[in-house]
């Protein structure tokens, strides 16, 4: 008898909870099902529906007559829509995510004994939710604020969380503070105003008021508030773990996710823009990636620290408002994260899918970081109201290993579990606690000695050291970006007060930074400021960022063309991008078919010149022919598009009769152009005015960059943005 019920118990986790060496997918296919056809319309208790479309009424083929609340089937439709909607999120409501997987390439069980972290044969499910902090579930994407970058790893001993931003560090040290740097950067309770905006009063009063966020707000009012693509974006654990390794020894960690394709941001005025042009540019730029099979990839990295070396560094390294530079924790790059599978239904994989960063799995441990200790307590209870005590049931949330404990009851619970004892001890044994031998999480036993008091050490008081060193170590654009991000920001704060004291609280960091910024806002100019270290560390800016190999792959550029267009340069550009694997989005006038010069060939554009915006690519290309040439200079839009993706810093190519085209609506002296079948790239303009091959195979040429033209063309998008162009004020026009 003692074994029966353990077996019984055994056997429903397995039917409910998927394999034990199961993959992610298959145990979600348990409760996927596709609408076909051949289904046919029921009650949500399974009986066949005749209609969808009218209730049930005492009426008559002349008159309407009133509804009959007898009717099960309507009631049933609008009490169950009345409840569609769960609270969303208190933070990061607005995301979206998908599927992949975690490789390891090198084992490191010198340091811990998680065979995620050890066994490089092993392929691990994950699900990735990408966010914004401040706005609510509808907001837009681009708006400049921290991004989440939230990872689920559902290991064969169980999932494990790593809830991480785009940013290394936060605005808090201790969790405590939570509430008040959330509720300070939300919309003000009296008006509800602003909508995922950190541009106003309480958030800028808070910052001031509030010293240890010093570090962050300079990260928060950097390019990275302001990612090109979440597949462009670092992501940082940002608090401390532990390693424990099968010796039982510790070591301090910090995880980090590197982009393969660079990090890259957008410019402000573009970020503004498509805030309203397209309010889903990131969730569907992630979704267009991967469902080109583009799929974006980061490199996992391990920064860590002996338990002996905790206290050799001048700042707490358990302080989440500190990183750990480079040249002091070099990162160690033992794996890699692959987005390969869009999700099947938002609500049921996106909005349910609850993270904590309580869920580690053997080999991590936590350290006393106040700020993770605190998240460990808030995440999990954040679940219970937005998603019920059963949440960890919910199809995305579930283990693919097996799950078998004595919880039981609440709201929603649909585990059935079979055998008549619910508690340990038991008379059956059933269910007992696992030994370390079967795989137990057994604590670190860390000796702790302390007074209890509201207490934080000396070393967590310093507030302005890495905000200098992330200040030093930007290169003069990224410089420029903070400053205008200041000036965008406290320009929103109506208060005198708000804005005048943070103008002088940026005399801490550097007295230039303060004084540009107080000139334009409005402010007392600061004659004095804190003293900086002068100290760099390259590894904070991001246009000085190592390692991304030039690549188009994936970028959008946009070409322009109307009735007319030279078939053979549009041909050469648009075969060369697709094999780039670029998305070519050809834009017309209107979306009704357009002809090429020679009459023969035509194609259907994506979309037109009002429909879609130049902030919506990353580069423009515009070949010759003549009449299609003279249709774009009549129209006004077009002109825009050029204008703005040039002020946009994108890159600009142009053949034949568009290089005038180009050079008409830049009408800019220093930029040059071409005049002949020689190519000219002249910041980040690429043109060649005579582009005339007559045959298939010259077409061919000019598409494997043999010309030239393309090559460059290539580059510049490869470079994301051309900075020279900033650099030169020449951007100015939009
Ligand atoms: Fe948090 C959500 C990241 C501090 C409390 N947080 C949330 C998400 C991310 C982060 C990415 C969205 C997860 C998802 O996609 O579902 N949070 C961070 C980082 C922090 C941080 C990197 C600093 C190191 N958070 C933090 C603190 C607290 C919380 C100090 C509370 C004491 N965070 C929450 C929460 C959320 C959340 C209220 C809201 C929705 C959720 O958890 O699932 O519990």
């Amino acid at each position: 008898m003692a074994g029966l019920v353990p077996e019984t118990m055994q056997k429903v986790s397995h039917a409910v909870l998927g394999p034990r060496e199961g993959d992610k997918l298959k145990d979600l296919a348990h409760n996927t099902k596709d609408m076909t056809n051949n289904d046919r319309l029921t009650t949500d208790y399974g009986v066949k529906q005749s209609t969808a479309d009218d209730w049930l009424k005492a009426a008559s083929p002349d008159k309407a007559g009133p509804l009959l609340l007898e009717d099960p089937f309507a009631r049933e439709r609008i009490m169950r829509f009345d409840h569609e909607r769960i609270p969303e999120r208190v933070v990061h409501a607005r995301g979206a995510g998908a599927f992949g997987k975690f490789k390891l390439y090198e084992s490191i069980e010198d340091l811990s004994c998680a065979p995620i972290l050890t066994d490089t044969s092993r392929e691990t499910p994950i699900f990735v939710r990408f966010s914004t902090v401040l706005g609510s579930r509808g907001s837009a994407d681009t708006v400049r604020d921290v991004r989440g970058f939230a990872v689920k790893f559902y290991t064969q001993e169980g999932n494990w969380d790593l809830v991480g931003n785009d940013i290394p560090v936060f605005f808090i040290q201790d969790a405590i503070k939570f509430p008040d740097v959330i509720h300070a950067g939300k919309p003000e309770p009296h008006n509800e105003v602003p909508q995922a905006q950190s541009a106003h009063n309480n958030f800028w009063d808070f910052q001031f008021n509030h010293t240890e966020a010093t570090h962050m707000f300079m990260w928060a009012m950097s390019d990275r508030a302001i990612p090109r693509s979440w597949r462009m974006m670092q992501g940082f654990g940002v608090n401390t773990y532990t390693l424990i390794n099968a010796k039982g020894e510790r070591h301090f960690v910090k995880f980090t996710w590197t982009p393969e394709l660079g990090v890259h941001s957008l410019v402000w005025d573009e970020a503004l823009k498509l805030a309203g042009q397209d309010p889903d540019f990131h969730r569907k730029d992630l979704w267009e990636a991967i469902s080109n099979g583009v799929f974006p990839k980061w490199k996992f990295g391990i920064q860590v620290v002996p338990e002996a070396d905790e206290h050799k560094f001048d700042f707490d390294i358990l302080d989440a408002t500190k990183v750990w530079p480079e040249d002091l924790v070099p990162t160690r790059y033992i794996g890699e994260l692959e987005l390969n599978r869009n999700p099947d239904e938002f609500f049921t994989q996106v909005e349910q899918i609850a993270f904590c960063t309580s869920h580690i799995v053997p080999g991590i441990g936590f350290s006393d970081d106040p700020l993770l200790q605190g998240r460990n307590f808030s995440y999990f209870d954040t679940q219970i109201s937005r998603l019920g005590v059963n949440f960890q049931e919910l199809p995305i949330n579930r283990p693919v290993c097996p799950v078998m404990n004595f919880n039981r009851d609440g709201a929603l619970r649909h585990t059935i579990t079979r055998g008549t004892v619910n508690y340990w001890p038991n008379r059956f044994e059933a269910c007992p606690p696992a030994t370390v031998a079967e795989g137990a999480y057994v604590e670190y036993a860390q000796k702790v000695a302390g007074i209890k008091a509201r207490l934080r050490n000396d070393k967590f008081k310093e507030h302005f050291s890495q905000a200098q060193l992330f200040w030093n170590s930007m290169s003069p654009v990224e410089k420029h970006h903070i400053v205008n991000a200041f000036a965008f920001e406290l320009d929103h704060c109506e208060d005198p007060v708000v804005y005048s004291r943070m103008v002088q609280r940026l005399a801490d960091i550097d007295l230039d930074l303060a004084q540009t910024v107080a000139q334009m806002v409005g402010g007392d100019v600061p004659q004095q400021g804190r003293a900086n270290h002068g100290r760099r560390a390259p590894a904070l800016s991001q246009t000085e960022f190592p390692g991304a190999a030039p690549t188009i792959a994936s970028r959008r550029v946009a070409i322009l063309i109307a009735d007319g267009y030279d078939q053979v340069a549009y041909d050469a550009a648009y075969a060369a991008l697709s094999t780039a694997l670029a998305v070519p989005l050809v834009i017309g006038p209107s979306r009704s078919k357009i002809t090429a010069a020679n009459g023969s060939s035509s194609t259907q554009p994506h979309h037109h010149l009002e429909g879609f915006r130049s902030t919506m690519v990353d580069a423009l290309f515009i070949p010759g022919g003549a009449q299609s040439v003279q249709t774009l200079a009549k129209n006004g839009r077009a002109m825009h598009w050029i204008r703005e993706a040039f002020g946009h810093l994108k890159t600009i190519g142009a053949t034949g009769e568009a290089v005038g085209l180009v050079n008409t609506a830049i009408a800019l002296p220093g930029v040059g152009v071409s005049t002949s079948g020689e190519v000219c790239e002249s910041y980040g303009v690429v043109t060649i005015a005579e582009l005339r091959p007559e045959s298939l195979g010259e077409v061919l040429e000019i598409a494997k960059g043999a010309k030239g033209f393309m090559e460059k063309f290539f580059y510049g998008i490869s470079q994301h943005r051309c900075w020279e162009r900033e650099l030169a004020g020449l951007n100015a026009m939009v």
